[in-house]
């Protein structure tokens, strides 16, 4: 059967994570891959509604998901997570949680672009101070040093950012 994996994205708010995220889990399916998408946002509503946005329930929100992803991909699961995931530090214990099959993958787009897409509004927000705490304004994001891929979404379009996605991720998992 297939070995499970985990490709973890991250990158800010309006990188394209989640658009990336959920492209390629559809492309991975066409492929006859078991596929799960952990988002963030979405774990928030549920699972992780009781954190916040300070530097430690970021770490728990982390750690939690990288708890779940880990058990899906022990189960034979491609997973893909798409949070923020600001912290280095946190991201490297993500992958000792999850261990060799851990891909990070960093959503590359420049804070200018991230805000001018601002999808939901909120970087409007945290500009007016109507929101704390948000990365790339009042909370930093390390963006990583070696990621195991880059994908460029300011630069590059949304087809070619998942053609070099899929085809990075096509080559780990068969190895
Ligand atoms: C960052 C925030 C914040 C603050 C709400 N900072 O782009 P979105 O809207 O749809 O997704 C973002 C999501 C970030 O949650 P994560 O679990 O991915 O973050 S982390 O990994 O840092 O724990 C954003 C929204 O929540 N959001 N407030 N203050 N993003």
């Amino acid at each position: 059967g297939h070995q499970g994996a985990v490709i973890w994205l991250t990158g800010l708010s309006g990188s394209g994570k989640s658009t990336l995220a959920m492209a390629l889990e559809r492309e991975l399916f066409a492929r006859g891959r078991q596929v799960y998408v952990l988002d963030g946002d979405t774990l928030r509503t549920g699972l992780n509604s009781d954190l916040g946005f300070g530097a430690e329930a970021r770490a728990e929100n982390i750690r939690r998901a990288a708890e779940m992803a880990r058990l899906f991909a022990d189960a034979g699961l491609v997973v893909i997570t798409s949070l923020i995931s600001p912290f280095a530090a946190e991201r490297a214990k993500a992958r000792a949680i999850v261990g060799a099959n851990f891909h990070e993958v960093h959503v590359k787009a420049d804070l200018a672009t991230c805000e001018a897409r601002d999808p939901k509004g909120l970087y409007a927000k945290a500009r007016a101070g109507e929101i704390r705490n948000f990365t790339g304004i009042d909370s930093p994001y390390e963006a990583p040093e070696n990621p195991d891929l880059a994908v460029d979404t300011a630069l590059r379009s949304k087809d070619a950012a998942l053609a070099e996605l899929v085809s990075y991720v096509e080559k780990a998992i068969s190895a």
